[in-house]
């Protein structure tokens, strides 16, 4: 099984369908030149200050030569503005999380993720891992994006995915033919489902890859990245109706109520 590609202006029902059958899909030309500079430009002092992990531990999750930022809805406008709410997102999470989740979904995780040179491969993993309530396969609770700020190239970290894999039972692993590189041009985006195993590649490259991932959750979830806490009160009320809705301010059903007299 490949990871299928499409190109901006495709049917956005064709890529979900593609993603929810190969549990990935990359689509390119979706944010240009400009966009990922201003991301750059937002984030640089957040990277500057990010602690760059020197020394590597097989053991640990994240490898190192490695440098992650996250709150990108306090730090970056243009991911705020251009991308959470993405339509092609919106369009991907509609066909895969509202079935599951009558009332919306919500940002789950906001980060950059930078993988410099000598990094080894991450873990293969799956983005549901928190849900262990469900057997696999399970009801889809996740959607992932990652952004390609700069190309990813097999030599220099490109995600790593099994497709088909968000079908697997838990205990099947992945042959290594069936691990793939997911390559894409500056400008692209990679989804992929909760279900699907996948990890960042090792970089063999001199430069570093740069993504932002944004991941979303059936709303009735606790999300991953604590939204409440990485998004002050001031900058909430700068929000979009629409992003602070899936941000989770707003109630889901009868979840999530507040007191306002409490400041
Ligand atoms: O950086 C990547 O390509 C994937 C990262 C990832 O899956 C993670 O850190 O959980």
């Amino acid at each position: 099984m490949s990871i299928p590609q499409f190109s901006a202006g495709t049917s956005a029902s064709d890529i979900a369908e593609a993603l929810g059958e190969a549990g990935c899909a990359v689509v390119t030309g979706v944010m240009d030149a400009e966009l990922r500079q201003s991301i750059r430009d937002e984030l640089a002092p957040h990277m500057a200050n990010a602690r760059v992990i020197e020394d590597d531990d097989p053991r640990k999750f994240y490898p190192g030569r490695t440098r992650r930022v996250s709150a990108l809805v306090s730090r970056s406008a243009s991911v705020t503005d251009r991308l959470v709410a993405h339509p092609l997102s919106r369009h991907v999470c509609d066909t895969h999380l509202l079935p599951n989740s009558e009332h919306g979904y919500q940002l789950h995780v906001s980060a950059t993720i930078e993988v410099g040179p000598g990094a080894r491969e991450q873990v293969l993993h799956r983005e549901e891992s928190s849900f262990t309530f469900f057997p696999l396969p399970r009801p889809n609770i996740i959607v992932a994006s990652m952004w390609a700020v700069t190309e990813f190239r097999a030599d220099n970290g490109a995600t790593l995915l099994v497709p088909g894999s968000h079908k697997w039972p838990a205990d099947r692993k992945a042959r290594p033919d069936e691990i793939l590189s997911a390559e894409m041009p500056a400008g692209a985006v990679l989804f992929w489902m909760g279900g699907t195993l996948h990890g960042a590649g090792a970089n063999r490259s001199q430069d570093w890859r740069y993504g932002v991932i944004l991941t979303y959750s059936l709303g009735w979830v606790r999300q991953e990245e604590n939204q409440y806490l990485n998004v002050p009160r001031e900058r909430m009320a700068e929000l979009s109706p629409e992003v602070r809705r899936l941000l989770g301010f707003d109630m889901y059903a009868a979840l999530g109520f507040y007191d306002p007299t409490v400041a």
